[in-house]
Formats: C-alpha cells, structure tokens, sequence
C-alpha cells in the first residue's frame, strides 16, 4: 500500500469521530419519527440498563441516586468517542477496519432496538439508517482524507465535506430530537386538569407532623422517583389503552375517558423502593387518586385458578402482584391517574398506574401502565424477579432518624431526635430511641393518619458535648420489632436499625 496515502492521526481520528456522529444523528432523526425509543443510543443504553448486574444497578443507584441516568448517557457517549477515535486511527492506511468497526457498532445497534420489548419491527430503520450512514460516510471522508494531500483543492473539498457532516449531523440529531418531542404529553396532561375525587382523603390531622421531618405529604416534584426508563415515556391519555386479560370472564378494554368518568376516590399512601437501604430516601406518601382496582377486577370477572396479576408498562417494564392483595378492599389498591390534586407527572407513571400499599415499589406500583394479565405466580416471571428479587415484596417494617441529620453539630442542652417509621397495612405501635448503646427510650409517636402510611415520631435526650450516636427500631401492631441484623436490599428489602452520628457542642 502507498505510505503516502497514510492519514495523519489527528485526521483519521476526526474521518472516525465525524462518520460516528452522522450515524447516530441519523439513527436518532428516524427514531423522531419511529419512535425515540428506538434511537441505537438510546436502545443501547436501555439494553444496558436492563442487562447490568443487580448489585452493579444498586451500587449506581446508590452512588448517583436519580443521575444514574445521567451517569449512563455521559459514559456511553465517552465510550462512543473513545470507540470512533480507535476506529479512525485503526484505519489510518485503509479504510476496512474502521467500515468493519462502524458496521459492528451499527450491528449492535439494530440487535439492542430488536431487543427492546417496547418496540416494534420498524423501530429497526432507526439503527440500520445509522449503519448506512455511519458506513457510508466513513467511507467518503476517508477517501476525501486520503485525497486532500493531492491538491488546495481536495484539501478545502476535505475541510468543507467535514464541515458539512458535522453541521448535518447537529441539524438532523436536533430535528430528530424536536420530532422526538412532538408527542404533546405536556398538554394532553395539562389539559385532564385538575382532578377533584368523589370521596377526598380525610385532611392530614392537626399533630401528625413533627418539626424537621420530611412534610407529611411529600410535594410531588419532592417524591421519590425509581425506574428504568431512560427517557420517560410520553404516552398522552388520548392514546392510553389499559388491557385487563387473562384468567378473567370477560376481557376489558379501557381507555382514559373509562378511568376519568367514575367516581374517583383518593387515599393517603406511604410508598417504598424495595432497593431503599437502611435510612435511605427511596420513602414518599401522596394523596394517589384514582378508582379501586379491585373494581375493574372484579368486573373483569377474575377466574379462581389465577393468583397473579401480571401488569406492563408502555416502555416494556413488568411486575407480579398477588391478586389477594389487590382484591383486599381494605388495603385499597389503586389504578391511580393523579398525585396531590394534580394529574400523575410524567416521571411517576402519567397518565396512570398501580399503587398497592404494602408492597414494595417493584411488585406493585407499575407506571405507564398499559396491561394487566390474570396469571399464576411461576407461569411468567416479571422484570425484577428475573433478575434474583424474591417474586413476593411486602414492605418490612422500618424507621428512619431525620432529626438531627448525619455529622451535624446541635446546641448543647436538650436534643431532639426525631424521624419517620412505617409498617403499612398493619401500622406503627412503638418506636424507640437509644443513645450510644444505652437504654432503649420510647419516642412520642405523632397522630396516626391511617395504617397504609408512615407515622412521625420525637423524644428529647439531655446530652453532653461531644460525638454521639443515635439508634432506632420500631415495632409494629403486629408485635414486631425490627431486628438489628443488617440484610443488603435485595432480594427482599433491608433490613437493620438505623443510627446517626452527630456532635454536641
Ligand atoms: N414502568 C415502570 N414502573 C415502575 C418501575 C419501573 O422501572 N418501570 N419501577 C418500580 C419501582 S422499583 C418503584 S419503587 C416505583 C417507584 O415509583 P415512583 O418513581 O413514582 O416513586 O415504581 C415502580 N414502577
Ligand atoms: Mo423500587
């Protein structure tokens, strides 16, 4: 081969870098019009999220909470880049291993959209355009690279067919990204308005909040978020269809006009992450509204054979709940359609989901919820449970120290410790308080709201200066007291007493 023709590695970087970069706007332009989910960035990225180990899905979570998703985005661009500036200098004589590295990129692309359970066939034009084009241009601007030695004129030819890519590549990524955003959720939701329920949650009560715990009521921007939704799905309520089928008499078909008409009632529900660790912030409680899903069951007609209520989101996720559960008309489930008054925002589940007190998140509480099967635990294992959660997630009981927070430094003299503690479906009936391993000290529990949320507890010890710790267990009407013996969350939640290290001064 002609050593003349070898690309400086500035340039074969930038022919790798360019050719990557019109791929993945081109694929992210179709998917404007195939759906967003199908753009290969972003079906990568969820192939990512859905195959990444547990523990290494918990450590994120853990470690960046709700940027975990931030995190993966910022990570896989720096691994494409990283990816296209080899490729580009492993192609610095000819061009065959960069084609051979962009076809295999375009590859994996069109293999994680025909993976995805929430796309259909034509969701695989997105990444093949990105193959093509990622190919294609390679292809042109190595052969324009190589070129450009030969003469002024194939050098600015070079510099302006560079150019051109780059622009292109922002203005169709960016048309693509517009076309992505053009589904009008924001008005389809703005437009359900305000939603007043036939029978309201009893107000909060006088007392049942103590000073510097979280409010009572968590504001709904304020509310805990878990999922694995990459991007959330933008599903209007114009589109929305619930499925209810299976183990059932008669199959129901229901759209949002169905859930909107009948009366809505609304209840006061505590929920929690299955992943929460001990005095972790995955613990929320809203004003849910929305109508009995044992109603829509029950005129489903559910057959007896069936245990399981197998239920779907938009974007592909599943989960199992026991039937029992949904059917007990005193826990209350709920196909809920707001939050506070407000119609659910996007990030919980708009424009509906399940709520289940009692239950962990992951077993109970699918957002974007388009389909519900009767089945038998066992028959079909959910999203979670695949990956080694128990099937089975009832909330543990457990307690948290908000007051004083962690290394902080409070006035010497009487000291308030105060926090949260929740055992929803049966209720808290004691929780205490030690300090550096002394006795155990019974807090003044707040006024109770109902059974299915969490209740706020306080007690003041005389303390000396200097570094102390606090500890808490609760116990709940069941007669259970939470056991010292720390569990990591999975594969059924934590467990342990929290405690909180703080100064005296
Ligand atoms: N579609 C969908 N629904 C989902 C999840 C999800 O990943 N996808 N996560 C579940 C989990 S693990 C929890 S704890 C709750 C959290 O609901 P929130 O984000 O509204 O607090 O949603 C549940 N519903
Ligand atoms: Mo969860």
């Amino acid at each position: 081969m002609d050593t003349s023709a070898r690309l400086g590695k500035r340039v074969a970087a930038l022919v790798g870098v360019l050719a990557v970069a019109a791929a993945l706007a081109a694929g992210h332009l179709v998917a404007g019009l195939v759906g967003p989910n199908a753009s290969p960035f972003l079906a990568v990225g969820n192939t990512a999220i859905d195959l990444t180990p547990s523990w290494l899905k918990n450590f994120a979570v853990r470690t960046f909470g709700t940027y975990d998703k931030i995190v993966l985005l910022g990570g896989m661009g720096l691994t494409i880049l990283v990816f296209a500036v080899v490729a580009g200098l492993l192609s610095r004589r000819s061009p065959v291993p960069g084609l051979v590295l962009a076809g295999a990129l375009g590859l994996l692309g069109v293999a994680a959209v025909l993976n995805r359970p929430d796309l259909g066939m034509i969701a695989v034009l997105a990444p093949l355009a990105s193959l093509v084009v990622g190919v294609v241009v390679f292809r042109f601007l190595h052969g324009a690279a190589r070129d450009r030695a030969t003469s002024d004129e194939s050098r600015r030819s070079f510099l302006r067919l560079s150019g051109g890519i780059a622009i292109g590549a922002g203005v169709l990524g960016g048309f693509g990204q517009f076309l992505s955003g053009r589904v009008d959720v924001e008005g389809s939701r703005a437009a359900v308005g305000k939603l007043t329920p036939a029978t309201p949650a009893p107000a909060v009560p006088r007392g049942a909040e103590f000073p510097g715990n979280p409010t009572f009521i968590t504001q709904n921007r304020d509310f805990y978020r878990v999922d694995t939704a990459l991007t959330v799905p933008r599903l209007r309520a114009e589109d929305w269809h619930l499925r209810i089928h299976g183990l059932v008499d008669t199959e129901l078909n229901l759209d949002f006009g169905d859930i909107r008409g009948r009366p809505l009632v609304e209840r006061t529900i505590t929920m929690t992450c299955v992943s929460n660790e001990v005095g972790g912030p995955y613990v929320s409680t809203s004003n849910f509204i929305g109508v009995p899903l044992r109603d829509l069951l029950m005129e489903a007609g559910v057959k007896p054979s069936a245990d399981q209520v197998y239920s779907s989101s938009v974007d592909g996720w599943t989960t199992g709940t026991p039937l029992d559960d949904i059917m007990d008309e005193k826990r209350g489930a709920l196909l809920a359609i707001g939050m506070n008054g407000e119609p659910l925002p996007l990030e919980h589940g708009f424009p509906a989901r399940m709520v289940v007190p009692g239950l962990y998140g992951y077993v109970s509480a699918t957002k974007w919820v388009v389909d519900m099967e009767l089945t038998r635990f066992g028959e079909k294992q959910f999203y979670w449970e695949e990956r080694g959660w128990a099937a089975r997630g009832p909330i543990k009981t457990q307690s948290r120290i908000d007051v004083p927070r962690g290394f902080a430094n409070v006035p010497a003299g009487t000291v308030t410790i105060a926090g949260i503690a929740w055992a929803q479906t049966v209720g808290i009936s004691k929780v205490e308080v030690r300090i550096d391993g002394g006795a155990w000290q019974e807090a003044e529990l707040a006024v109770e709201v109902n059974d299915q949320t969490w209740r706020h507890w306080q007690t003041t010890f005389p303390l000396a200066s200097g570094s102390h710790r606090a500890e808490v267990r609760a116990t709940d009407r069941g007669g259970m007291t939470q056991t010292d013996v720390r569990v990591p969350p999975i594969p059924d939640g934590a467990t342990g007493w929290h405690s909180t290290l703080f100064t005296v001064e």
